[in-house]
């Protein structure tokens, strides 16, 4: 396989300044003709060959300076003309079947529109170009096409002109004038209606807002539009970025790989992220709505205004991003509850990524297929490692920081060194040793030890009363190996830690201790006895912590601790010490450990001072991926079945109190606020628990609830706990919920998830009957990971003994690979952590594994995934 590495940057030999580009559209044969300025770079070898990246694609004619030109061969895919001078205009003809395009990568057909996705390099597959990020170009872009089948016409920036030809046809020119990578450009035509808005700047321009989407789902569009408004907003104001554009436009379309693009000026999305409306979106859709319009806006500056040199540098831009849109979302909701929600997305996600075959640093060393690597890694760790510089330095300084940068690289192509060093520079920070997150995968695992100094004897006891005795704590870190990194040097955490006093659980302010070393020791003054530790608080770095805390102490965190993350912290690490000893076999006291669960989980349902939002958020279980983490090699099984018999005791101790909560929440009416989306996300909880105690109760109150219901997050919630009880009330409501949803994909998908992410003891037969459903397709990427991904996250069915779920995964990955190898790809890592499973399982795993690399015709993606992770 051909590996490209990252120290193997060179400049590109020729630039872009400028490209038109005229599009004759139609469904199954669109013609392009590019028209490239191309210029020799001076920083380049000097080479007189120009090579143009081409994919799927074959050039009809080739001119240099308006002359039909012959100098130029094939090199593989690529295109490669050899050139007289040092400027040239270049033209280019290529003929594609957008409706042949199953890969969704280029120009495609969705449902009847015409649509584009190019990152990372899909601009390849719709005309041949330097397909790279640090090839910058002002773009002019016409189309024409069919009126009646393309009435809205639309690309990136400004629109300049349009017109009808006369002959039932009719044209569009649009142009940005902002120099931009080939990954940012878009194109979509079809029919579309609009929800229209504006927004006036901070110094004055007003800008006019779209949000498409098919006729009938205008309606829909509300809740992004005013997240759209919000995140304008909140840029100016906390990072000072402005809109540079007249327009910014949104399109939804339902076939979509990723779950939306930035696109300069025209950002293109999953209908998942914009389609809203109480009865057909969860609050969690909500939520997502949000965050996703939010990442996408902000990309305009942290991705477009600067981009990216090149691929390895991808975490400059999303990670950054990443943390703008998490800091978004707390500002507009609960931020404590925000900083729960995106921990537990990391370490359900990236900590097995870390830890499994795939770890790879986020700033990556080699890649073969690059779209591998949007990863949690590069997401979601590289926002830990950017949230990381926010607690070295504080927000203010850090955004000192962010203005150097964008003003130091406006209009360049990048790499997260400059980022790091304007941050150095603008925040006054030394990030020498910091850099390691960006060289070193791996979780970092901080063992901590705590010793009280024993009573200074020249003072007899007075040190008490004289600021009393020190507190030294003792800090090792450690990581584990990761696929070509067998050594890892110490990384910079950053910790806050309090120290809580026993007797008037107080703490005397927190701190922040640095960690630099592989061992280092903190001593603190003024303790009469051993305090209570609280670590990591706010999760300040992105590491695993081993501490010093007995069960009491735990306890007592959960729920005095004033750090609403660190209390939520002792609840989990109460539970995860119980569930990860009973499947390891080292719980020495069972009853007791369950009994002081059950005390603290008791006190969390009783807390009148708590908002039901973190109520919901403190009565989660460890999510199983987290928790087999935290064993060397374990039976999937054995976790989920420890786990859900937690849940049923948790259930049937607290019987009286789930069902006070579950009545007196569903009495709040439905709203947006924060008051009745807790009540809700608690609603629902309380119904879990239930059902695992006491099946038969459960079943009523879900079916009293499903009928109720006037939002999805209720009908939703009941029919999950419908789905996993052997009931009659469990086939009406699937029934029920699929006639009154028909024809709405977005729901559709929901009922397949259900189905399939079901605690259902029958789930794996629901979901072999589901894949034949006629509403099922290989071609719809929500669809198959509605049904598919949902599977092979549910342990309990897809760890199965015997190994059936492996194969069906296996299956799916061999029959969807031909059709889209970027979703197929994404379901390999399932396979890929037969390292963490007993052997009879990862054997099976492996087989798996294996029988997919032997089929010869893998597209890269799928091959990368499967060899690395057989490895
Ligand atoms: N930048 C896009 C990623 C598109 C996925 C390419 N395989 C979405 C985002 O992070 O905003
Ligand atoms: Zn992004």
């Amino acid at each position: 396989p051909t590996v490209i590495h990252r120290a193997d940057y060179r400049p590109p030999e020729w630039l872009v300044p400028e490209i038109a580009l005229d599009f004759a559209l139609s469904l199954d044969a669109t013609r392009v003709q590019a028209t490239l300025k191309v210029a020799k770079n001076a920083a380049g070898s000097g080479t007189s060959l120009l090579r143009l990246n081409g994919d799927a694609i074959e050039a009809k004619a080739v001119t240099v300076d308006g002359h039909a030109h012959n100098d130029w061969h094939m090199d593989g895919a690529d295109l490669v003309i050899e050139l007289p001078g040092d400027a040239h205009d270049v033209g280019i003809e290529t003929l594609i079947d957008p409706s042949a395009n199953t890969q969704l990568s280029g120009l495609y057909a969705s449902n009847g529109l015409l649509c584009t996705q190019c990152e990372a390099e899909g601009f390849r597959r719709i005309t041949f170009f330097p397909d790279r990020p640090d090839v910058l170009s002002v773009y002019s872009v016409r189309m024409s096409g069919d009126k009646a089948q393309f009435p809205v016409l639309l690309s990136n920036g400004n629109p300049t002109a349009s017109g009808e030809n006369g002959d039932g046809t009719h044209w569009a020119e649009w142009h940005d004038p902002w120099p931009k990578p080939s990954y940012l450009f878009a194109l979509v035509a079809g029919e579309l209606v609009a929800n229209r808005d504006s927004f006036t700047t901070k110094s004055g321009r007003k800008v006019n807002l779209a949000i498409y989407v098919r006729p009938g789902d205008e309606e829909r569009t509300d809740h992004a539009m005013r997240s759209l408004i919000a995140s304008m907003k909140w840029d100016e104001d906390v990072y000072g970025r402005e809109y540079d554009l007249d327009d910014f436009n949104i399109v939804a379309v339902s076939d979509f790989n990723a779950g939306a693009m930035e696109n300069k000026g025209l950002n293109v999305f999953n209908t998942r992220y914009i389609l809203a409306d109480p009865e057909t979106a969860t609050d969690g859709d909500y939520d997502a709505i949000e965050g996703v319009v939010a990442h996408e806006y902000f990309h305009n500056w942290s991705g477009n205004r600067v981009t990216c040199r090149d691929w390895f540098q991808l975490s400059l831009k999303e990670g950054f991003t990443v943390l703008r849109d998490q800091q978004f979302s707390a500002h507009r909701g609960s931020a404590p509850v925000k900083r729960i929600e995106d921990v537990r997305i990391l370490r359900a996600v990236q900590f097995p990524e870390d830890s499994g075959p795939l770890a790879h640093p986020i700033r990556p060393d080699s890649y073969q297929e690059i779209s591998n690597f949007y990863t949690a890694t590069v997401y979601n760790k590289g926002a830990e490692v950017i949230r990381m510089m926010t607690v070295l330095a504080g927000m203010e300084r850090f955004l000192e920081g962010t203005t150097l940068y964008f003003d130091r690289h406006d209009g360049e192509a990048a790499t997260c060194e400059d980022f790091v060093k304007a941050i150095e520079d603008g925040a006054g920070l030394d990030l020498k040793q910091f850099r390691n997150w960006y060289e070193q995968a791996g979780t970092p695992r901080v063992s901590v030890g705590m010793t009280l100094e024993s009573a200074n004897p020249t003072l007899e006891g007075e040190g008490a009363t004289l600021g009393g005795r020190g507190v030294t704590l003792t800090l090792k870190q450690a990581t584990a190996p990761t696929p070509g990194q067998p050594e890892k040097k110490p990384f910079l955490i950053p910790l806050r830690i309090a120290l809580f006093d026993r007797e008037t659980g107080e703490h005397h302010g927190e701190e922040l201790i640095v960690l630099t070393e592989a061992e280092q020791s903190f001593t603190f003054e003024g303790f009469t006895s051993l305090p209570v530790l609280s670590i990591n608080r706010g999760f300040s770095a992105p590491v695993e912590i081993v501490a010093p805390v007995t069960t009491e102490d735990l306890v007592f965190l959960a729920r005095h601790d004033d750090d609403p993350f660190a209390r939520y912290e002792a609840m989990q690490q109460l539970i995860v010490r119980h569930l990860v000893g009973a499947v390891a076999g080292t719980l020495e006291k069972r009853e007791e450990s369950q009994a002081a669960i059950g005390a603290a989980m008791g006190a969390i349902l009783d807390d009148a001072a708590l908002d039901d939002l973190m109520r919901g958020e403190l009565l989660i279980l460890p999510g199983e991926a987290y928790l087999a983490e935290q064993l060397t090699r374990a039976d999937p099984t054995r976790i989920f079945a420890e786990r859900e018999g937690l849940k049923r005791w948790l259930g049937e101790t607290l019987k009286d109190k789930w069902l006070a909560l579950h009545d007196r929440v569903s009495a709040v009416p439905y709203s947006l606020e924060a008051e009745a989306r807790g009540a809700r996300k608690c609603k629902t909880q309380a119904l879990v628990y239930l059902g695992a105690a006491d099946p038969a109760e459960a079943a009523r109150r879900a079916k009293a609830q499903y009928d109720a219901a006037t939002n999805m997050t209720d009908r939703q919630g009941a029919l999950m706990v419908l789905c996993s009880l052997d009931c009659p009330e469990r086939e009406a409501a699937l029934a029920d919920f699929h006639a009154r949803f028909a024809g709405n994909m977005l729901v559709i998908d929901k009922w397949f998830s259900l189905q399939a992410g079901s605690l259902n003891p029958k789930a794996t037969e629901h979901v072999k009957a589901l894949a034949e459903h006629p509403d099922f397709t290989m071609t719809n990427p929500n669809r198959v990971r509605a049904l598919w991904m949902a599977f092979a996250a549910n342990a309990q069915a897809f760890h199965k003994a015997g190994g059936e779920g492996y194969g069906l995964i296996a299956d799916l990955i061999l029959k969807l690979d031909p059709i889209n190898g970027n979703v197929a790809a994404r379901f390999v890592p399932y396979l890929g952590r037969w390292k963490k499973v007993d052997e009879a399982r990862a054997a099976l795993m492996r087989a798996e594994l294996e029988r997919i690399a032997a089929e010869p015709t893998l597209s890269r993606d799928v091959r990368e995934q499967v060899s690395k992770s057989l490895e």
